[in-house]
Formats: C-alpha cells, structure tokens, sequence
C-alpha cells in the first residue's frame, strides 16, 4: 500500500482488551502494518457506537474502514486481507482449494474449539462437562491436523494461526475456572510448538494479554454469567 492512500484511511476498531475474536483483528491489522485508532469497549454498557456500527450482534470486535462497518472476526480477517492485499502478507492461500481448506479449519477451530473453550470457563455442571470434552476432543483434532508444519497452513501464518492465537491467552481461565487442566505441552505438542513460534510474532507478542490479567476478568464475567454478582 502507498503513503498517499495510507493517510486517506480512517481505520477504527472497536474492541475489548480481553476479547479473543477482537485479537483476531488487531493481530489481522498488525501483520499488514495497517495504523488504526483503538477503541476500547465496555460490554456491560455498549455505546451509541457499538449499537450503531453491529445492530445485529452488538458484539466487537467491529472494524470501521472509511466509516463503513465491518463485524464477525473471521469476516474482519478476510475484508483486511482483501483490501490489503499483497503476496508477501496473504493471510489465505491463492488456490480457490487450498482457501477452502483454510477456511473450513477457521470455522473449524472457531466452532468446536473457541466457542466450547469460552463454554469451559462460563458454564457450570453437565453443561460445563460436556464443553472440556468437546474442548480437549477437537483440541486433539487440531494437533493431528498440525503434524510436521510450522503454521496451520504450512510454512505461513495465515488465517487459522490468527484464529486460534488469541484464544491461547485464555487457556489458564478456562483451567483455572473449568478445574481442569488441557496438559498442552505433554498431550498437544504440536499445539505447543506451534504457540511459542505464533509468540515470536510481533503481531502476537504484543496483541496478546498477561493470561493473569485474562483470568481476573473472566472469573468476574463467570461470576455475572452465573448470577452470583
Ligand atoms: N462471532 C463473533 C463473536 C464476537 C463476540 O462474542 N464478542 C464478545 C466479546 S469476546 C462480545 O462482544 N460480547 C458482548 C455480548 O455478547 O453482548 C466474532 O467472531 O466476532
């Protein structure tokens, strides 16, 4: 991308520190170099904004590109690689296959390991059982699809990396509050491996937060979930 359209953009995204699927952007926008004003979102009291920009969802992350509002992280992550495109920082493979590979494991990983992961931490009794199961089985699926690569896609970071990644931040809350432990670098080394070289990335190193700091505010938001403050 050249300066001149550079200084034209106006890029916003609104976001919560603590939200997963809002990392999926900021990381997005962090390995296209893509300068952008942050701003931070209080879920518990949503602004004019927020309900403005995701009538539907009323969810972050949501990028707004010349005033134009863009939700669903994983439709963020495929408008930022389409408009900014280039070779070097594809986020998707360019073989109409080798895209829909990419994109089913994204929805994969979205569906059946976020989403059960965020059900481990906020839910509590059969429910909260059946949710580590789903958790750690598809986990499980996630290292066997990882076998012998650098990245989900091969040797590139690409989607699914940006994906998964944030939720990786979240792992000691889902342990902590699930009572349960995933084991990761002694059951899943693949996925372990692989965390440590998604860490190396600037992008990830500094969109990721202090899992301390992700285990505080997801024990009060299990806390309000569950009706006890
Ligand atoms: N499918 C959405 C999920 C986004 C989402 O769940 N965002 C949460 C924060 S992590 C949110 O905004 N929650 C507010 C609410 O549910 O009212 C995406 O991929 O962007």
């Amino acid at each position: 991308m050249d300066s001149l359209k550079e200084d034209r953009e106006d890029v916003k995204l609104l976001t919560a520190w603590v939200s997963p699927y809002g990392m999926r952007a900021m990381i997005g926008l962090a390995e296209k170099g893509i300068k952008y004003e942050y701003v931070e979102q209080n879920l518990r009291d949503k602004s004019p904004l927020l309900l403005q920009m995701n009538p539907i969802h009323k969810k972050v992350p949501v990028l707004i590109h010349n005033g134009n509002p863009i939700s669903e992280s994983l439709i963020v992550l495929q408008y930022i690689d389409n408009v900014w495109n280039s070779p070097h920082t594809a986020f998707l493979p360019s073989h109409p296959y080798d895209r829909a590979i990419a994109l089913f494991w994204a929805d994969f990983a979205d569906k059946k390991v976020c989403f059960p992961g965020l059900e481990t931490f906020r839910t509590k009794g059969e429910v909260q059982e059946a949710a580590k199961c789903e958790f750690l089985q598809n986990l499980a699926i996630l290292e066997g699809e990882l076998k012998g690569k650098n990245y989900f896609g091969g040797d590139r970071f690409g989607l699914v990396d940006i994906a998964l990644t944030p939720f990786t931040s979240w792992f000691h809350a889902f342990e902590s509050l699930g009572r349960f432990k995933i084991h990761l670098e002694e059951k899943f080394p693949n996925i372990w491996a692989w965390k440590k070289r998604c860490l190396e990335r600037d992008s990830v190193k500094k969109t990721l937060p202090n899992p301390e700091k992700v285990l505080v505010t997801a024990t009060e938001i299990r806390k309000r979930r569950l009706g006890e403050i």
